[in-house]
């Protein structure tokens, strides 16, 4: 059987060089999902040896219309690197995504370390910050189809992200209102209470999970609560501008 750093390079050259890849359970259909966290981990590795920096992690599947449109159902969760943080206001390069989508987000910033069983309340008092997001996901999968261990394996098909101005973090972000719209046409309508009923919800989730894996979450990194609508799939030309009531708008172009 391949090991486990070979599956970690065959998922990590899918997305250095943004070609599509059989799903790994087609021909491992025993791989486990903790078997798929430690792909994820070695081929994030794999980034960090050729310079990408930690960044943080994101939340992924935590909406009921994430779950439904891609027919998985559990919260996971992924890494973040700085090479994956992308300019606001600036461009998204098509070419080098498999079959990108962009979904979005609440970002939450530390300034205390969370790890494990944390209250709401505590997750509240570690935050340095809150912003307006928006994910690029990019499953390396054919046709974006994929099982749980698949999807955890390729970094829960996080690839970009662009975040807005941060604002204080007692911002009350339960309940607020967001647009997305492609070109000046509504594409994906939501609130931030789709993120878990609560996003803070899913910053306590990742305090857990994360530590499953042996590590915390820590001052500087910056949380992805998670997709608050379905992604919507990105072609060149298009101007994307999300507005999320009282945090204000990220916006990009997508490029060839
Ligand atoms: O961020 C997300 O909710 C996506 C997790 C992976 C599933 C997908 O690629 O849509
Ligand atoms: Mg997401």
């Amino acid at each position: 059987m391949t090991s486990l750093a070979g599956l970690a390079q065959i998922v990590d050259e899918a997305a250095r060089t943004a070609v599509a890849i059989p799903q790994l359970t087609d021909t491992l259909p025993d791989l486990t999902v903790d078997d798929a966290y430690a792909i994820q981990a070695l081929s994030v590795a794999r980034r960090r040896a050729r310079g990408e920096r930690r960044a943080g992690f994101k939340m992924g599947l935590t909406s009921r219309a994430k779950m439904i449109q891609v027919g998985v159902s559990e919260v996971i969760w992924g890494r973040l690197t700085d090479a994956m943080r992308l300019i606001e206001g600036g461009d998204l390069h098509r070419a080098a995504y498999v079959h990108p989508r962009v979904e979005p987000e609440i970002a939450y910033i530390l300034k205390k370390p969370l790890e494990g069983e944390v209250t709401a309340a505590e997750a509240l008092s570690a935050l340095e910050a809150i912003a307006p997001a928006v994910e690029i996901i990019d499953s390396r999968y054919r046709d974006f189809k994929f099982a749980l261990p698949d999807v955890v394996a390729d970094n829960s098909s996080s690839s970009g992200f662009f975040v807005g101005s941060w604002s204080s973090p007692s911002t009350d972000v339960t309940n607020l209102g967001i647009v997305m719209e492609v070109d000046g046409r509504p594409v994906q309508i939501g609130s931030t209470a789709a993120i878990l009923g609560n996003p803070i919800r899913s910053l306590v989730a990742a305090a857990r999970l994360v530590a499953k894996a042996g590590e915390r979450l820590e001052p500087g990194d910056i949380v992805l609560a998670g997709g608050a609508t379905a992604a919507h799939a990105l072609v060149p030309g298009m101007h994307v501008k999300t507005t999320f009531q009282r945090l204000g708008t990220v916006a990009f172009n997508v490029v060839a």
